[in-house]
């Protein structure tokens, strides 16, 4: 299997940089960051302004099919199926819940309500300066309204499932854990009450320390720095 992973840098595409390097796989990398590099691009079908980060080309060795993926959940999916681990095989039927669970609540809950604060300061920055009061007015009210709070109950969430269990299904590390990162890491680099959450602290801190996740780091040209302000700049 020869993949190709189109990545841009600080983005959620760092998962499934991080997946490739813990099943230990076989990848191209490419950086697709401002200005958009034109080498590599030749392997992509559509490229048009909606190419999203990550999409990966999966190209098998038995076959001439090259296809090409997006949706960082189902790419996780498909490559923790394709090689038999991080998966559900190696779980009890007990962390077999916690794993669908935590899994769909990464993609379908914490990451759709970080987005929107990402969305609301977007409309801020971008009215005009003027009348900005009225978008900064908005984003207090639905801050304050919904999600500032809702926000808070998934990590208290988060934090309460963490103290008694090592990772999010249990005893094993799995896809789960690679989904959340993104989205817990935002919260607890934007606000400080999250960061004083210590179960999910001791747990960042585990998983960020896995061999995999420094290599990926690297090889993503993470920025610990511009992550953070990018993040708070949000809250
Ligand atoms: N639901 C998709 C969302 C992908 C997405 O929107 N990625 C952002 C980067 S985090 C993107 O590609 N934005 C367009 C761009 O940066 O040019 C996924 O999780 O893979």
């Amino acid at each position: 299997m020869h993949i190709t992973l189109f990545h841009k840098t600080n983005s959620r595409s760092q998962r499934i940089l991080w997946l490739l390097e813990e099943l230990n796989l076989d990848y191209e990398l490419i950086h697709c960051d401002d200005p958009i590099p034109t080498q590599g691009f030749d392997k992509l079908p559509n490229l048009n302004s909606t190419l999203k980060f990550p999409t990966v080309q999966i190209c098998d060795e038995h076959s001439t099919e090259v296809i090409s993926l997006t949706e960082t959940a189902a790419i996780a999916d498909y490559l923790s199926h394709q090689c038999n681990s991080l998966g559900m095989a190696q779980l009890s039927s007990s962390e077999m819940l916690h794993y669908y669970f935590w899994k769909n609540f990464a993609e379908a809950t914490l990451m759709p309500d970080l987005a929107l604060k990402q969305i609301f300061a977007q409309i801020v920055l971008r009215t005009p300066f003027p009348v900005r009061f009225i978008s900064k007015f908005l984003k207090f009210g639905f801050d304050q309204g919904y999600l500032n709070d809702a926000l808070q109950q998934h990590l208290f969430r988060i934090n309460a499932h963490l103290k008694d269990h090592i990772y999010l299904a249990g005893n094993h590390f799995s896809i789960a854990d690679v989904l959340l990162w993104f989205p817990l890491l935002a919260c607890t680099q934007a606000s400080t009450k999250f960061a004083e959450l210590l179960h999910i602290q001791r747990y960042l801190q585990k998983i960020q320390s896995r061999p995999a996740f420094q290599r990926a780091l690297e090889k993503g040209q993470w920025s610990a720095t511009v992550f953070q302000t990018y993040w708070s700049q949000a809250w």
